[in-house]
């Protein structure tokens, strides 16, 4: 029955009004009883037809309809469900299953992760429990009994509110929980073991108080504040930002080590991956804290965008998620610096996103079909998505746009929602006819807008010609946030041709047409104009820059986005030269336009520290491959860390003396003068690291050594790291000593060796494998050597002799059976085989190949593998 098709669509055949679960945890073989209501829910006049209950891997004991147990001829079963054929139009099907959830490695259903039971249902997880419509549009109230060893699990917890607990024979105790409001399957939580909790408060804004609960190991306990925190923050916000407030009386977050995604929203209990809940000054970067704030953030505003309001199917999972991240982004930018966090963002997006959209895994936001759910967990959905809410909301206005979420809220309330249900909302509330923009719903790619300027000087007009070119040819309505520049870097007033007055700040032209002309008036020379500020739509924008143009935005540009913007053009544009020189065997030389707008940087760049240190920041050699048709892996890193080195040269004195200015003044505090001061010393120091200068070395040795914090003690570590020489070694060794009980910092320890462009790292990640800290088992472990190596470190993972490519398919084909879901990331980077040389590109689809020989191939790889190779 794969792949599922979008139009195959039906509703539910049957309705679940209720579960009642009880699971009886033990060691060896746990029991799960599941006592559903259910109601038939089509037209029975026209035939009866069968209840199929999803399943997997389940031990099934015994099945039973109104409390009659059913023979095996009353149903059938078969890999994936079970099917019973004469159902009355209402009854109560009880089902018995058997789990051992220490064996299992998938973690997905109910597994145990060091010793605490925990489940993960999305997506399909729910059938690893018990026989289930395990579909998001069957939402049902859920009441669930627990029972467990009550020196071993005295901690018992599920979604909602409790209400029983007590003692049994046997040393066992129980609790049962209650779940008001009704909930597709994805969203059931249950969590049992040795936790400790970590407690606060929150007053919702109609005065209802909620207890704010974190539970984690007691080890744990000193590094849970920064989470409370956020999430007091993020439910304060949400009320602000979009008027919506919590619902239950209490607010549960577990934390385990051991999870495929970043964290899960299950109502009233969310289980997070550890590493987005604890942090501690000494063992969590700024990017832990900004990470656990938004995904903290990301889960809590799933009650809304998620859990009051799901997916119909999961053909529609962008409603939830590509709204949810735009909510998190938002939330993140109004706890610290927006244009930062924008720019952040972007940088995400063209690094996974835009790939994916190029590549053989191309889908739209909302696909046709799918052969394995797992992997529809993507930066298309997430991450574009989010771009199309926040082109939604440029199109229709703030206003418009907070009245038709408060619609789509109310209006879908306790039900599924399609993507049409979330553009009417808006197109409602705004009077705007949307119906164009749903083609950014339907198309995979990333549009490509050629813009061109001309202007008359005899009639003072300026025209910006603009063509848009987009898979499947129709045209998209596309917003563009723009400003004109005089040549002295003033902002023009911006007046179309045959309108009454300017454009109003803040309000986009918008692109309709295949091909379209802005004219403005009034306008005395030649302007440079600043497009998609803000990065207003997920497009390629091509314009021929000069390099004075864009010295001028870098510097001038009232948008800081489009500040950030045109360096990034400036650097790549010179990176990108000095690859062709190189090729053509020519000397490489560094143009003096980078070295004079970086030195203005260093010298007048303002006091935002945080976003000079993006500004500074040269595009990663990931991002520079994308630029090109065929990826020069070696001449990308070359050019790239000559100038790196180049400008450290040119510029050592504006480096030493920003560093010594951000030096730090007092204790570790996570706030945003903070955080963007240790990002520009870590920035300069980076530069100034290329230098080969023992000093300089030692210098970054004592900060590594002495730093109240991990951010700076981090940065330190991986520049001594990633450079030759013994600090290096001496760093590490000192490091994995200190913090040999601490996985998340250990994991940091694993990525720093991987990511490192010295000629030995593919050897180390060899030696690392066999490491004693090393096991595939541990997601986070997995993805910081492994995901890190052949992400992070083009140059060492596209050795010519193919090393990186063979132990990326051997993990794959181990992660085969013992966690397909991780194993189909792995496989990935793989893919990309077409934007190879011919060299590389034989020896990846080699490898890709070789995966698919693999004789019982899980979905979720498979899925992968079968489309990187057609
Ligand atoms: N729903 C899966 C995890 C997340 O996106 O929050
Ligand atoms: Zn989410």
């Amino acid at each position: 029955n794969h792949p599922v098709a979008l139009s195959d669509y039906t509703p539910p055949d049957y309705r679940v009004e209720s579960v009642h679960l009880t699971v009886d945890l033990h060691d060896d073989v746990t029991l799960v009883r599941a006592d559903l209501s259910v109601v038939a829910n089509h037209d029975r006049t026209k035939g009866i037809r069968p209840l199929v209950l999803d399943g997997r891997g389940l031990v099934l004991r015994c099945i039973a309809l109104d409390g009659k147990p059913l023979t095996t001829d009353e149903y059938v079963r078969d890999d994936e469900t079970l099917t019973i054929h004469h159902v009355p139009e209402q009854c109560t099907v009880s089902v018995s299953t058997e789990l051992k959830p220490q064996e299992n490695t998938l973690l997905e259903g109910l597994y145990r992760s060091g010793g605490t039971f925990c489940t993960q249902c999305e997506a399909e997880g729910f059938r690893r429990i018990t026989y289930f419509p395990d579909r998001p549009d069957v939402l049902a109230a859920y009441t669930v009994t627990i029972t467990a060893d009550r020196a071993t699990c005295p901690v018992l917890l599920a979604n909602g509110n409790l209400a029983a607990s007590g003692d049994l024979p046997d040393g066992r105790h129980y609790a049962t929980w209650h779940d008001p409001f009704p909930k597709p399957s994805y969203l059931f939580a249950l969590v049992a073991g040795d936790l400790v909790k970590v407690e606060d408060t929150f007053v919702t804004k109609s005065g209802r108080r909620v207890a704010l609960q974190i539970y984690v190991q007691s080890h744990n306990r000193d590094k849970c504040d920064h989470a409370v925190r956020s999430l007091a923050e993020a439910m304060r916000w949400d009320e602000e930002a979009f008027g919506r407030e919590y619902d239950l009386d209490l607010y549960m977050i577990v934390a385990v080590d051991d999870f495929n995604f970043g964290a899960m929203e299950n109502k009233g209990l969310n289980v997070f991956n550890s590493r987005y809940v604890l942090a501690r000054p000494d063992t969590a970067t700024d990017a832990d804290y900004a990470a656990i704030e938004g995904v903290i953030g990301h889960e809590y505003f799933h009650n809304w965008s998620g859990n009051r309001v799901t997916c119909r199917d999961w053909f529609q999972l962008s409603v939830k998620e590509g709204l949810t991240i735009f909510r998190d982004q938002e939330f993140s930018a109004a706890m610290g610096s927006s244009a930062v966090k924008r720019i952040q963002d972007v940088r995400y997006l063209r690094t996974h996103q835009f790939p994916e959209d190029a590549g053989p895994l191309a889908h739209p936001v909302r696909p046709e079909t799918y052969d394995a759910i797992n992997n529809l967990y993507t930066a298309t959905v997430y991450n574009k998505g989010a771009e199309l809410i926040r082109m939604l909301r440029t199109l229709v206005g703030h206003d418009a746009f907070r009245r038709g979420m408060d619609l789509y809220f109310d209006r879908h309330d306790g039900t599924g929602a399609t993507v049409e249900n979330l553009v009417s909302a808006l197109a409602e509330a705004s009077g705007r006819d949307l119906t164009q923009f749903m083609r950014w719903y339907r198309e995979a790619g990333t549009p490509e807008i050629h813009v061109t300027g001309s202007h008359d000087a005899d009639t003072k007009a300026y025209t910006l010609t603009i063509r848009q070119g987009v898979a499947g040819g129709e045209p998209l309505l596309i917003p563009l946030a723009m400003g004109l520049l005089d040549r002295n870097g003033n902002e023009l007033s911006v007046h179309l041709d045959g309108e009454q007055a300017p454009l109003e700040p803040g309000r986009a032209l918008e692109l309709s047409r295949q091909e379209e002309t802005f004219c403005f008036r009034g306008i005395p020379e030649e302007p440079v104009p600043s497009l998609f500020r803000g990065f207003s739509a997920p497009v390629r924008l091509h314009y021929a820059y000069t390099e004075a143009d864009l010295a001028l935005l870098m510097g001038k540009d009232g948008d800081l986005f489009n500040r950030w913007e045109a360096g990034q053009r400036l650097m790549t544009g010179t990176i990108l030269q000095l690859v062709a020189d190189r090729r053509a065997g020519q000397e490489l030389r560094l143009p003096p336009a980078l070295v004079e707008a970086c030195g203005t940087l260093l010298t007048s760049g303002g006091n935002d520290r945080a976003f000079l240190a993006e500004a500074l920041t040269l595009p990663s050699e990931n991002l520079l491959g994308e630029q090109m048709k065929e990826i020069e892996v070696e001449g990308i890193f070359e050019a790239r860390r000559f100038v790196r080195t180049a400008l450290a040269r040119q510029l050592r004195g504006e480096l030493s003396a920003l560093w010594d200015q951000c030096r730090p003044t007092g204790p570790y505090r996570f706030e945003p003068a903070e955080t963007g001061r240790r990002s520009l010393a870590a920035c300069c120091l980076g530069y100034l690291m290329t230098l080969d200068d023992p000093s300089i070395r030692q210098a970054c040795l004592r900060q590594f050594r002495e730093a109240d914090n991990m951010t700076d003690s981090l940065s330190a570590l991986t520049l001594l790291a990633h450079t030759e020489g013994s600090e290096g070694e001496t760093a590490l060794a000192e490091f994995h000593a200190r913090w040999r009980e601490e996985p998340l910092v250990i994991d940091k320890w694993f990525a720093i060796q991987a990511t490192s462009p010295l000629p030995d790292t593919f050897a180390r990640v060899q030696r690392l494998l066999e490491h004693p800290d090393f096991t595939l088992a541990n997601p986070n472990r997995a993805r910081s050597l492994i995901l890190s190596f052949a992400v992070n470190n083009p140059v060492r993972f596209h050795d010519r002799a193919g090393g990186g490519y063979r132990l990326l398919a051997d993990h794959v084909i181990k992660l085969n059976s013992l966690n397909p879901m991780i194993g189909a990331r792995m496989a990935e980077p793989l893919t990309r085989w077409r934007r190879h040389e011919l060299n590389r590109r034989e020896r990846m689809k080699t490898e890709l190949e070789r995966i698919a020989r693999e004789p019982t191939l899980a979905r979720d790889i498979r899925d992968v593998v079968t489309k990187g190779l057609a």
